[in-house]
């Protein structure tokens, strides 16, 4: 795999130079998550030094997540996880979503996908998910929800909806994990969340993990 190809791909925000380079990296059996892990999100770390250095601006932003999203779709049948499920009598359910006020995604995608292929029952809520949505999941039986956020602004707002599962009377129904850029264990711990996960793979063997004790108790 010539990993450089798919970076700079990403970064000039060439959807299908993305592809071919995922593509021809696939046909060198290069695994997905080599893929993922050395090239596409190396790439959007940069596109955000990018910004930050003001090289880049939202558009730019905007045309490398295309293309990395593109890869990613490449990759997603492929990104299975090492969770296995395959001795639970019904798969468990968990909902996922990027907080109220928060429009990044590729980040929760990867962590729905990694779930999926760890045969959990998936549903994304999509992006700027208001609380509400949150506590309608729980009411409609999930049992694991995940919260993505990247913003240091709207990282805050996981902490309103955990305080709004606790008002409806659902929180001790449900485990909570919590994951993005700017999220820290410790931040996950103040605002009372069951787990906090680095990365997709993490927030597999946590849910995972979690949804054992659940059971156990
Ligand atoms: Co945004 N943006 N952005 N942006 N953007 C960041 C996050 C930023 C760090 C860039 C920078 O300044 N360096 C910065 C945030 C600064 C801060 O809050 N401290 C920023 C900003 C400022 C903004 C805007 C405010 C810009 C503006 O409008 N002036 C704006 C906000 C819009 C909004 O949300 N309301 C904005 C907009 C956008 C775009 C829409 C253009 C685009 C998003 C497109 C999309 O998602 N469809 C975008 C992008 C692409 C980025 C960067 C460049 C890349 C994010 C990304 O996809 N990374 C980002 C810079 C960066 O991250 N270095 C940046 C790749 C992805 C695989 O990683 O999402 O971290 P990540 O997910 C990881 C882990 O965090 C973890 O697992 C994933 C896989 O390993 N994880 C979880 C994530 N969720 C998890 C949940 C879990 C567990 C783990 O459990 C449930």
């Amino acid at each position: 795999m010539d990993p450089k190809k798919i970076f700079d791909a990403v970064v000039n925000g060439d959807v299908q130079e993305t592809q071919a380079g995922v593509n021809e990296a696939l046909a060198a059996n290069v695994p997905a998550e080599q893929i993922l892990n050395e090239a596409l999100i190396p790439a959007m770390t940069e596109v955000g030094c990018l910004f930050e250095a003001q090289e880049f601006y939202v558009p730019e932003m905007l045309v490398s997540a295309k293309a990395m999203q593109s890869g990613l779709n490449t990759l997603k049948p492929l990104l299975a996880s090492q969770a296995d499920l395959s001795s639970k009598k019904t798969n468990p359910k968990a909902v996922l979503g990027t907080v109220k006020g928060d429009l990044h995604d590729i980040g929760k995608d990867l962590v729905v996908m990694m779930l999926e292929g760890a045969g959990f029952q998936v549903t994304d809520l999509g992006v700027d998910v208001p609380p509400e949505k949150f506590i309608e999941a729980v009411n409609d039986g999930a049992q694991v929800i995940g919260m993505s956020a990247m913003l240091t602004t709207t990282m805050l707002n996981m902490k309103v909806t955990i305080e709004a599962l606790k008002d409806a009377g659902v929180r001790d129904k449900v485990k909570v994990i919590v994951g993005g850029a700017p999220l820290t264990q410790s931040f996950a711990d103040s605002i009372g969340a069951d787990g906090f996960a680095k990365d997709a793979s993490s927030a597999v063997r946590k849910a995972k993990e979690l949804i054992t004790t659940q059971e156990a108790t």
